[in-house]
């Protein structure tokens, strides 16, 4: 496990979140506190990845942040030939992926790149992971990079995207919000550290709603799609490629 994460414990000027040396060095102990279900997500993304990945093809892990998915998707794809591509923006967290790859001894090669996913192409690919990575990328620009996803997907494959997500019903939307607090709080984090945090995600990160994501898969192409984990608000689906 890492450093316990106590970036928002101290009365730092406020500022928007970053993925820098600081986040990285706290990066599993803030995500395992802060997202409710994350654990079981990444173990699910193996199992998911065994079933779909398939010979000779690509899985894309964007957003990879320290590797977790991609790690999980190592120990579980079980099909001959396969690759796997981590792809984050965040020199701090490719650095750190890299390092810890490079003590892994599992056999599936991993190739960590350093770059902006709207820039990734996305090539012989039978599973795409955006594991709450799409959240962070500027609303206008979700369609496109989705559709990419679709079109370098195989028939046949997978994506699966996590998210937090936002509710149409207000009364909802802010029980939601309130638990996962709550949540946060059970996992050791003051009322102070939450609001900060909030408050320096809030131009970073754009929730949108489970209809707006749904949506989205249609239009791109995607036939077969729904949520597979949802806890408070945050919720993570799978869309298939038509084989
Ligand atoms: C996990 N998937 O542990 N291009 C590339 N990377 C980006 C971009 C972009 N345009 N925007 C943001 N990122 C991981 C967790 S964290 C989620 C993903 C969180 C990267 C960013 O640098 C960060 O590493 C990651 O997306 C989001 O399963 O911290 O809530």
């Amino acid at each position: 496990m890492s450093a316990k994460d106590t970036l928002y414990a101290t009365g730092l000027p406020h500022t928007d979140f970053v993925f820098d040396d600081k986040v990285v060095a706290v990066f599993p102990d803030m995500i395992n506190r802060s997202v409710p279900g994350y654990a079981t997500i990444i173990a699910m993304i193996g199992t998911l990845a065994a079933q779909y990945a398939q010979p000779g093809t690509r899985c894309y892990d964007l957003g990879c942040s320290l590797g977790a998915a991609s790690l999980s998707m190592r120990r579980s794809i079980k099909v001959a030939d396969c690759e796997i591509v981590g792809v984050d923006n965040s020199e701090a967290m490719v650095r750190s992926c890299r390092e810890a790859f490079a003590k892994d001894t599992g056999s599936i090669p991993v190739t960590v790149e350093c770059g902006d996913i709207l820039d990734t192409p996305i090539e012989n690919a039978s599973v795409v992971v955006m594991n709450f990575t799409l959240q962070f990328i500027d609303p206008k620009a979700r369609d496109g990079l989705v559709k990419k996803i679709f079109v370098g997907l195989r028939p046949g494959g997978m994506l699966i995207l996590s998210e937090k997500v936002r509710f149409e019903d207000p009364a909802l939307n802010e029980l939601f919000i309130d638990m996962h607090h709550r949540f946060k709080e059970q996992q050791g984090y003051s009322r102070l550290e939450i609001s900060r945090k909030r408050a320096a995600l809030e131009k970073v990160l754009v929730p949108e709603t489970l209809s707006q994501h749904k949506s989205r898969l249609q239009e791109a192409g995607f036939f077969s799609y729904d949520i597979w984990f949802q806890c408070f608000n945050f919720a993570s689906m799978v869309a298939i490629k038509s084989p």
